[in-house]
């Protein structure tokens, strides 16, 4: 029995991946940092304040800055990106996710949104897609970040369901990580060779079929 599926924003509904990517880039450069989508990959699922760590420490630069100097980069960071998110209108939903909550709707399944990311509902709503949600979790209000499970555990809460009986949907290594440790059956979406903890695989939102997943759930 399925109660729920809980999802990931970036990188799974939409790829906003793309603009953190683009934002934090322009700021490891400021900084004189090496930054390349490789090194991307490792930020994703990964709060701000840690990301901006991983990136001082790749250039062996965290001891350089004051705890001030690092919040004006971070905000600085999110003031890019709150700049290239104003774009995002319900096209940018990524193939194959609208028919997928669809599907769920249909079968009477609760949704719910487990975001490390603290501009998730502005997200959502520019998406046009807040209203699919049945509960989202507030980023500010998780203590642990993902790999952590308690982001994904406090959306099954919310939604007042057994995490056995969630199946929860990443797009990042950290992320699988979360949902294994939190109990749910973990679908995740890109490259199987850093996503190989997940239970299954895709490469792309749109091979993302309901009847597939359940079945492989119910396995
Ligand atoms: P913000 P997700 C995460 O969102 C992103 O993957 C990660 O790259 C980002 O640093 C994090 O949110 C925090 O985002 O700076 O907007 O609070 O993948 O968990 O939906
Ligand atoms: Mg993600």
């Amino acid at each position: 029995k399925i109660d729920a599926f809980i999802f990931d924003l970036d990188g799974v509904i939409t790829d906003t991946a793309e603009y953190h990517y683009l934002a934090w880039k322009a700021l490891a450069e400021e900084l004189d940092i090496p930054f390349d989508r490789a090194f991307n990959e490792q930020l994703k699922g990964v709060s701000r304040t840690d990301s901006l760590e991983l990136i001082l420490e790749r250039g062996n630069k965290q001891q350089d800055y004051s705890d001030v100097q690092k919040e004006q980069f971070a905000s600085k960071k999110n003031e890019h990106y709150v700049t290239l998110i104003e774009q995002i209108s319900p096209q940018d939903i990524l193939p194959g996710i609208k028919e997928l909550i669809d599907d769920i709707k249909k079968e009477g399944i609760a949704i719910g949104l487990a975001s490390a990311s603290k501009n998730a509902l502005s997200v959502l709503e520019s998406l046009g897609l807040r209203e699919s949600f049945d509960t989202i979790v507030d980023a500010g209000k998780v203590a642990q970040g993902k790999p952590h499970p308690e982001i994904f555990l406090t959306a099954a809460e919310q939604l007042h369901v057994d995490p056995a009986h969630c199946i929860g949907v990443e797009d990042a290594a950290s992320g699988v990580t979360a949902i294994k440790g939190a109990g749910m059956f973990a679908v995740a979406v890109g490259d199987g060779s850093i996503l190989s903890h997940a239970d299954y695989i895709v490469h792309s939102t749109d091979q993302l079929d309901f009847q597939t997943i359940i079945r492989l759930y119910k396995e």
